[in-house]
């Protein structure tokens, strides 16, 4: 007698970690994963043949604005190109939020996500803005989405913890209401005491509160923007590791080679979470510089080369910090590749890791993550025989599969040649 199950995948290559690859059929059952070997001898309600292409858990976009995107040119176009700039439109915005735009919003954005394969999200919330809506919005929408996308939410005090009187009682505001996860912006507070103050009552909060930390770190091109030896000092004297993450860090690629030794010999203490938003950061960054132009990025290599847990985020999608994107991880992985000149195989490999697998643990989902048997059935089929091949053609994502439902399907594009 053979099994029936809910979902039958036939003829997968199935990237089963980081350093596995099996050829095998994926029985689907109640939501899960319930059998994974070469030929199974089952049917199902749906049988789907992979083709003997790429079968790899989700993306996971570990850094994104969710509240702003789809916001461009409201209520104008970002001329300068600079962080600055960004944040000042955005403050214009954000004075019309309502919790429907930033909720709608949110789930147009998480659509193109999901339908480009990525089932798992943190996203930032401005909590600097009086009645919390941004929050309220992004809480809303993770109601909405949970049954085919989780969504994680940072409560993110873009203009400072200290940057007015009321941010700071907003923040604990945020947590009560539920955000998962305590931002920050120690570059962007008033002045470095400030900065270092939020560091401290970042940490503080999440102890009492019981939550990640997810801070924005010396995104600025100032070799003297110091906060992430604050946020480092931190995480190893109260053991929180990797329970913290560094976000954006794009001072560390402008740092001295002897500071910045020294700091990664910091780190090897502690297993501090990275992420780097290459799109973003190598058009918001070296924007006052003539030539030679600095790319504004961490130093992604170097912290993967030392086993730091590197993950890679799109940050925006229509916003008034980027105007273009679309949400597709594999543009992210792309730009990493070239900007942070990861172009060794196992690098480009290890680029492809950073918006699955690490982001992943960034996000403190692993238990859950990967596809193996007893684990939710979350997974994407790729137009691809490889990582490299994906990364390269940037391929089309066939199918994706969330909590053992075929959520969405999409056809790559077809060439004709016509003489
Ligand atoms: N806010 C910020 O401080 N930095 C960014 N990269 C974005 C928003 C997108
Ligand atoms: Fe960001």
């Amino acid at each position: 007698m053979s099994t029936v199950y809910d979902l039958l995948l036939r003829h997968c290559c199935l990237l089963r970690s980081p350093h596995s690859v099996e050829t095998v059929d994926i029985g689907i059952q109640a939501g899960k994963i319930a059998a994974l070997a070469p030929q199974l001898d089952a049917t199902a309600a749906l049988e789907l043949d992979a083709q003997y292409q790429l079968v790899s858990p989700p993306f996971v976009e570990s850094h994104i604005h969710l509240d702003s995107a789809l916001t461009v040119g409201e209520p104008r176009w970002n001329q300068s190109g600079t962080l600055f700039e960004g944040i000042e439109i955005w403050r214009e915005r954000k004075q019309t939020l309502s919790l429907e735009d930033v909720k709608q919003r949110a789930i147009s954005t998480l659509k193109q996500q999901a339908a480009q394969g990525v089932l798992f999200v943190r996203s930032h919330a401005d909590v600097s803005e009086a009645n919390l809506i941004a929050l309220q919005g992004l809480l809303a929408a993770q109601e909405a989405v949970k049954e085919w996308i989780t969504l994680q939410v940072v409560a993110f005090p873009q203009d400072g913890i200290y940057g007015s009187p009321q941010n700071a009682e907003l923040m604990e505001e945020a947590l009560k209401l539920g955000a998962d996860v305590v931002g920050g912006i120690p570059h962007y507070e008033l002045t470095q005491e400030d900065g270092v103050k939020s560091v401290h009552r970042i940490f503080e909060l999440a102890a009492k509160y019981d939550r990640l930390i997810d801070i924005h770190c010396d995104e600025i091109d100032d070799d003297q923007s110091r906060f992430l030896e604050v946020v480092v000092a931190n995480a190893i004297r109260s053991g929180m590791g990797s329970r913290v993450t560094a976000s954006h860090t794009t001072a560390f690629g402008s740092y001295n080679n002897a500071y910045a030794f020294k700091l990664l010999g910091f780190l090897r203490r502690t297993a501090v979470n990275f992420i780097a938003n290459p799109l973003i950061n190598i058009t918001l960054q070296g924007r006052t510089d003539t030539y030679p132009k600095r790319r504004g990025v961490t130093r992604v290599k170097e912290l993967w080369q030392q086993g730091q847990n590197v993950s890679l985020g799109h940050d925006c999608v229509q916003d008034p910090w980027y105007s273009l994107g679309t949400g597709n991880m594999l543009d992210v992985a792309s730009m990493a590749v070239h900007v942070c000149q990861m172009t060794g195989t196992a690098e480009i490999d290890a680029c492809y890791d950073m918006v699955t697998w690490n982001g992943a643990k960034t996000l403190h989902i692993e238990d859950d993550y990967g596809v193996e048997i007893g684990k939710p059935a979350n997974l994407i089929v790729l137009d691809a025989h490889d990582r490299y091949d994906a990364i390269r053609r940037r391929a089309t994502v066939r199918h994706v599969i969330s909590q053992g439902r075929l959520l969405v399907s999409t056809l790559p594009p077809q060439v004709e040649w016509q003489g």
